[in-house]
C-alpha cells in the first residue's frame, strides 16, 4: 500500500526555469513523508550538473506563494550573513529563478514547483551513526536560528498555523478517535491508553510562552536530523535544508525534534520496538552541539526545559501519526499498511524511554552549564 504518487513530467517542468544545458535524467530523491522530491541531471559542456526539483505538497501547504516568500526571505538572510565564510555558495539552500524571474513554477494542474541547487559532496542521514554527527547537526540547527534572530520585515507567514500546537494535536487525536471512520482504534488501544495517560504535559511549553517565560522567535520546526547536510569531507553540519515550516515558533520544538529523531538508533518506522532508545550519548552530543551555537540566546526557562522538549515532541508526532493512522492515512507518505501506527509506536517507545532517564538528562545538562 503507497499514497505517494509520482508522474511527473521534471523535463517540461525544469524547462521553465532558468538551468542551462540539456536535461539528462531525474529520478525520485529523499525519503521526506510530505513533499515529492526530485534530483534532475544536466549536461552543461559536458559536465553533469544535478539540481532538486520539489513539488510542493499543497493539499499540507495551503498557501504555497507564502511559503515561497517565506524561504526567498530566509535563504537571501541566510546568504548576507555567511557571505565571507568559506564554501558560503554550500550553506543555505539557493532557489533557481523561473524564466519569468519567480521562484516557484505552477504547472497547468496547479502544483507548485520549485528548485534549488543540489548540494553535493553532503549527506542527510535518516538514522545517524556517530555522536559527532549529532553535534555537527545540533550546532547548525543552533546556528540556523541564531541566523534568523536578526530577519528583517514583517513576522513570516505562518506555512501551517498551529503546527507545534501540541494540546491542538490532543485535540485532533481526540475527535477522530471519536469518529474512527475505519474502525481502527481497536487496532491501537494501546496506543490510545499511552496517549490519555499523557495529556496534561502537551501544554507545557505553550503554556510558558503565555507566561512570557520562553519567546518566539523564528525556528525551523522540522529539525529531524535528515533535514540537515552533513559534508562528506568534514562530517561538518553545512546546510538546513526542508525550510517549509521555517515561521514563528519555539526554539524548543527545535531542540526536541533532534532528541527524537538524533538519540535512537532505530528507525522511525521501526517494527523491532526493542531496538528503540534514547541514548544517552547521542543526548549528549545533541545538547552540546546545540548550546555551542545557541547558548547565547536562549533564556534560562528554554534550557532548563531542552530535556523536556524532547519528550513532548516525541508524544506530538507520535500523536500525529496515531491520528494520521485513525484517519486513514491522509497526511503523511505511507508506504504499507499500518506505516503510521508502526511510526506511532517508536515514538511512544521513546517517550518511555526518555521519560526513564529523564532526571539523568537533566543532571547532564546541569552539568553542561
Ligand atoms: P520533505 O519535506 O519531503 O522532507 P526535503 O526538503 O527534506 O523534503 O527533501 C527531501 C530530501 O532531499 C532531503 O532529505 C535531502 O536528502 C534531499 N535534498 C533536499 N534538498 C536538497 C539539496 N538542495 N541538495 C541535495 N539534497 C537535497
Ligand atoms: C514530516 O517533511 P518531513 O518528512 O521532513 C513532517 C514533520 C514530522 C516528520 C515526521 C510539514 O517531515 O512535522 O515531524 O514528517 N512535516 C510536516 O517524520 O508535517
Ligand atoms: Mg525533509
Amino acid at each position: 500500500m503507497s499514497n505517494t504518487g509520482n508522474n511527473y513530467d521534471l523535463k517540461q517542468i525544469g524547462a521553465n526555469f532558468t538551468i542551462h544545458g540539456d536535461f539528462v535524467s531525474s529520478a525520485p530523491y529523499g525519503s521526506g513523508h510530505i513533499n515529492d522530491t526530485f534530483s534532475s541531471t544536466y549536461d552543461q559542456g559536458g559536465t553533469q550538473i544535478r539540481y532538486i526539483f520539489q513539488r510542493i505538497n499543497h493539499n499540507i501547504f495551503k498557501n504555497p506563494p507564502a511559503l515561497m516568500e517565506n524561504i526567498k526571505r530566509v535563504t537571501e538572510h541566510q546568504r548576507r550573513k555567511t557571505a565571507d565564510m568559506d564554501e558560503a555558495s554550500r550553506r543555505a539552500l539557493t532557489l533557481i529563478e523561473t524564466n519569468d524571474g519567480g521562484v516557484y513554477h505552477c504547472d497547468q494542474d496547479g502544483n507548485h514547483w520549485r528548485c534549488y541547487i543540489f548540494i553535493e559532496k553532503a549527506k542527510t542521514y535518516d538514522v545517524l551513526e556517530t555522536s559527532g554527527q549529532a553535534y555537527q547537526a545540533a550546532k547548525s540547527f543552533g546556528e540556523f536560528q541564531k541566523t534568523l534572530v536578526d530577519l528583517p520585515g514583517e513576522r513570516l507567514h505562518e506555512t501551517i498555523p498551529h503546527f507545534h500546537d501540541t494540546p491542538k494535536r490532543y485535540e485532533n487525536f481526540e475527535a477522530a478517535l471519536k469518529t474512527d471512520k475505519y474502525n481502527r482504534a481497536i487496532a491501537a488501544k494501546t496506543e490510545i491508553e499511552f496517549v490519555q495517560a499523557r495529556q496534561t504535559m502537551t501544554s507545557k511549553l505553550l503554556d510558558l510562552n503565555a507566561k512570557g517565560e520562553i519567546p518566539e522567535r523564528v525556528t525551523h520546526n522540522d529539525t529531524k536530523l535528515n533535514n540537515v547536510m552533513l559534508d562528506d569531507a568534514t562530517s561538518e553540519g553545512i546546510c538546513v535544508i526542508d525550510l517549509d515550516t521555517v515561521m514563528p515558533g519555539l526554539a524548543l520544538y527545535d531542540f526536541g525534534d533532534m532528541v527524537r529523531t538524533g538519540t535512537s538508533p532505530a528507525a522511525e518506522d521501526e517494527k523491532d520496538l526493542s531496538k528503540v532508545k534514547m541514548q544517552m550519548p547521542m543526548f549528549e552530543a545533541l545538547l552540546q552541539g546545540y548550546l555551542s551555537s545557541a547558548s547565547e540566546f536562549l533564556t534560562p526557562a528554554e534550557i532548563e526545559n531542552l530535556p523536556f522538549s524532547g519528550k513532548l515532541i516525541t508524544l506530538e508526532i507520535g500523536i500525529r501519526f496515531l491520528t494520521d493512522f485513525l484517519e486513514g492515512d491522509v497526511y503523511f507518505k505511507t508506504h504499507r499498511d499500518g506505516h503510521n501506527l508502526d511510526r506511532c509506536r517508536t515514538q511512544f517507545k521513546l517517550v518511555e524511554s526518555i521519560e526513564d532517564q529523564e532526571d539523568a538528562m537533566m543532571e547532564l545538562l546541569r552539568q553542561s552549564l
